[in-house]
């Protein structure tokens, strides 16, 4: 495996603090802000600090502390929306992946959708 990480990429420059977001939650390790072009009633989105491109990268590279602040960053955030299923809703997370996944943003983040019916994914 072998990535080239872009650190002119626009989450790298959000997380540099060289342009504005709006923080939900954040973390040791992770950044969580707002979708700027919501596909949902709510859209956030949660990415490492780390300098990782996608998932697969993510998982061969990342530490043990990264990775357990990830995913525990992941579940906050989707209660802190208040949108998990025992509280009666429910929420999509979704991560893109290169050319074929649509990737547009080359710094590993994870979407979480929610507010609204989603439907199929692909139809
Ligand atoms: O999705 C990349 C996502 O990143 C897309 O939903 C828009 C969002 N985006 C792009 N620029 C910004 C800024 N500046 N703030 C917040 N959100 C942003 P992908 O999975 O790569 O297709």
């Amino acid at each position: 495996m072998a990535y080239t990480y872009d650190d002119q990429n626009i989450f790298a420059k959000i997380l540099r603090g060289e342009i504005p977001n709006k923080t939900v939650m954040e973390t040791e390790h992770c950044l969580a802000f707002e979708d700027i072009a919501p596909q949902a009633p709510q859209h956030v989105l949660v990415i490492p600090k780390g300098a990782y491109v996608t998932f697969d990268h993510f998982a061969a590279e990342a530490s043990e502390a990264e990775i357990t602040d990830y995913i525990r960053t992941l579940g906050k955030v989707a209660q802190q929306m208040g949108v998990t299923p025992d509280a009666g809703s429910g929420y999509r997370m979704l991560s893109n992946a290169g050319p074929d996944g649509h990737q547009e943003v080359p710094h590993l983040h994870v979407h979480i959708f929610a507010g609204a019916y989603l439907g199929q994914m692909i139809d």
